[in-house]
Formats: structure tokens, sequence, C-alpha cells
């Protein structure tokens, strides 16, 4: 297995030369300095414990949903760095705007780089699909040697904008056409069976020889830009991360086919207005961007 541990670094790139060059060659970046003017890029575990307080919210696990008061799980998350016995949860894929809305004014304005994110376009339907809606922010913290569970591939098709707030995360990456070495399991195409990347079972994973991967560190104040390649992390010290979904006129195709396929049980009559209603809008977005 090839390993490539060099990602392309650039600092404040035109809106143009980061759809030219990256986007539409649907190459990952990191862009070193994108974050000036949120307030976020200052936070840290702290100051979200001040700022938010004994708020009970909800993250994502393996194993469903989990609940949670948020001054508590930070003090866990700072104790687990220090101490080899207490763990904590990855607190991840979390609805910033909507559990924790006193934040909001420290990831405003919206990035240059969402410039060109379909999903902010006016025509775009604030509700629907309501797992993407269009203000969605996902906010993760993670505490020092925690890993993202599986090696996947985002849903509904989108890119990824991918800012990291605080602390620093390793990244591993493989390209999307990689698929076929990466083992995808057989209920979900976009997860990967393979979960140990330091010490890979190629007896198992034979295939796995043929991929090539890309490994390298995020660190504060960075966005990564993910073309919808596979991807999993390692923080590798406490760290407040956001996600933001992007969508473009090179992933759009496959959007329309996630919803196509999410909905396929639902009400047929209103499914079809609505991935029609995506469609002419990616026609009109494609043609008078
Ligand atoms: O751990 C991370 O920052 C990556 C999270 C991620 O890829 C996801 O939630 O889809
Ligand atoms: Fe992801």
């Amino acid at each position: 297995m090839k390993v490539i541990t060099e990602i392309t670094r650039v600092s404040k790139p035109s809106i143009k030369e980061f759809m030219n060059e990256f986007v539409y060659l649907k190459k990952p970046v990191i862009i070193t300095d994108g974050l000036d003017l949120w307030k976020a890029k200052d936070w840290n575990l702290e100051i979200l414990k001040e700022k938010i307080g004994k708020k009970e919210f909800g993250f994502r696990t393996e194993e469903g949903m989990q609940s949670a008061i948020f001054s508590e799980m930070i003090d866990r998350v700072i104790s687990a760095d220090s101490s080899s016995e207490i763990s904590a949860p990855y607190l991840r894929n979390m609805n910033l705007i909507k559990m924790f809305p006193e934040l909001k004014d420290d990831v405003s304005p919206n990035l240059l780089y969402m410039k060109n994110n379909w999903r902010d376009h006016w025509m775009w339907p604030k509700s629907w699909p309501e797992h993407v809606s269009k203000d969605l922010i996902e906010l993760f913290i993670s505490a020092k040697g925690v890993a993202f569970p599986k090696l996947h591939i985002d849903y509904w098709g989108m890119d990824g904008l991918i800012a990291q707030l605080h602390g620093s995360k390793e990244f591993i990456l493989y390209p999307s056409e990689d698929s076929p070495y990466l083992y995808p399991s057989p209920d979900n195409p976009l997860v990967s069976t393979i979960s140990d990347f330091n010490n890979p079972d190629f007896n198992k994973f034979p295939e796995l020889v043929n991929a090539t991967q890309y490994r390298f560190q995020l660190n504060a104040g960075e966005i990564l830009y993910n073309p919808r390649w596979w991807h999993t992390t390692l923080t590798l010290e406490n760290s407040i991360t956001v996600i933001m979904a992007y969508w473009n006129r090179e992933n759009y195709p496959v959007f329309i086919d996630e919803i196509k396929h999410a909905y396929k049980n639902s009400n047929k009559l209103k499914t079809f207005a609505k991935i029609n209603y995506f469609k002419g809008l990616g026609f009109l977005l494609e043609n008078f961007e």
C-alpha cells in the first residue's frame, strides 16, 4: 500500500482558485488560514464549558444517540487527556445551531469557501432532506487518543469542509476510486470493514495493497476540504472540530442518487416532486452559477 504523508496546503486561496484547482478536480486541500473572521477560532474546552454550562445534550455513538450534561462531559474529556484510566466518549455529529444556539455568532459569518456551496442557495429547500438541513454545522469534541469509529464516505453525496478549531487530528484518506480495495461493508457500501490502519491485516484484506493512503495532521486554524474521499480520524490533542456539508456540480449527481435511494419507501408522489425540484435546481445552478 502506497502511503502519502503530504497534502497540498494553501494560504487564503481565492474562491476561483479553490473551485478550479480543488473542488472541480476533486482534490483534497488544506486551507491554512480561512477562519480569521470566526470567534470560534479561539475556542478551547474551558471556553465552551463556560458558554454552555450544565445543558443536557445529545451525541451520536455506534449504539445510537446518547445524552449527557455538557459541562460534565467536558470535564471528562479534559481529565481523559492526562489519565490513562479515564476515558471520554467521542462527542460527535452534534447539531451546533440547533443544540447550542448560544454558539451561533462565533461561527458567523459563513466561510468564504462556502460561497459556492449549492446548499446555501436561496432556492435550496430549508428543511428537506431533513438530515442535511441547510444550516447544519456539525460539532465534534474529542479527547486525545479518540478515534472516529470507521473509515467511511459521507452520506448524501456530500463533500466536507472540516474546520479544526482547537487541538489537532490525524486524518487518513483514500481516494473514492480506491473503493474496490477498501472492503466496503455488504450492508453499507459507504463504510469499510477494515478497522486497523496502523497494522492492517493484509491476509484478510489482500486488495488493500493496491490502495493509496493519505495520512496527515490537521492543525488548529486549518480547514480541510474533503472531496467525498474515504476518511477517518485519530485525535492527537484534545480537539474541537466543525464540519459543513458541501455540494456543487461535481458531487450533485451522487446527491440525487442518494435521495432517491433514501426515500424509496416514502410517499411516491411527494418524493418524485422533490427529486424533480432538486434536478431542476441543479440544472439552474450549473448553468447560471
Ligand atoms: O472525526 C472527524 O473529525 C471526522 C468525522 C466524520 O468524518 C463524520 O462525522 O462523518
Ligand atoms: Fe465523515
